[in-house]
């Protein structure tokens, strides 16, 4: 088993419902656990001028393989009738690889730790609600990344927003 952390995002057609769905979908991939969801948090987009995103972070205990894993994360984007039209453009959900175990991938498809992770704020503080004293495979360690990034335009949402 591998511990894997998935980033979710969406900024279309009811982001939240989109990533709360996201979870339970995510907790029901084969040959893998969830364990652990960072808080939901609201950021400003990066990119072209869009919509603001839902983002948050998961923690898998997974038997999957990083490709597999990696179709497996598409099916679900395509369940949620993700469109591509634009790089970095508005989604219905977005899910990101970011972390598999130590490893480290450079495959045409799939580039491992996620190459942007640690210059995102709303992936760096959702990564750090689940594992504060989180290593990356090059040995860094979460926390001096999180001081370098600040939570510019990232709001944590309550845990119940209906409360
Ligand atoms: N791919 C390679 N590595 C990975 C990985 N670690 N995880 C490949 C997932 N996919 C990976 O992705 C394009 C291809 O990347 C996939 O086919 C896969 O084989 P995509 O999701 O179709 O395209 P994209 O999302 O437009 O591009 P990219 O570079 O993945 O963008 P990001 O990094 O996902 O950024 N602003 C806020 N506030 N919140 C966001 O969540 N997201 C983005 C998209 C931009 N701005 C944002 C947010
Ligand atoms: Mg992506």
């Amino acid at each position: 088993m591998t511990l894997a952390y998935i980033g979710l995002g969406s900024n279309l057609e009811d982001p939240l419902a989109q990533v709360t769905r996201a979870f339970d979908e995510l907790s029901a991939l084969p040959d893998t656990q969830l364990l652990e969801r960072s808080a939901i948090y609201s950021s400003k987009p990066v990119g072209p001028a869009q919509p603001d995103f839902i983002n948050a972070v998961a923690l898998l205990d997974t038997q999957l393989a990083p490709l597999a894993l990696l179709d497996a994360l598409q099916a679900i984007e395509q369940a949620h009738q993700r469109v591509r039209i634009e790089h970095w453009g508005p989604r219905t959900l977005d899910l990101d690889l970011l972390l598999y175990g130590d490893l480290v991938i450079a495959h045409e498809r799939l580039t491992v730790p996620h190459p942007y992770l640690t210059q995102r704020s709303f992936v760096l503080y959702p990564l750090a609600d689940i594992t504060p004293e989180l290593h990356l495979p090059d040995g860094s360690q979460l926390s001096n990344w999180l001081h370098q990034c600040a939570p510019d335009g990232l709001t944590k949402l309550p845990s119940n927003p209906e409360c």
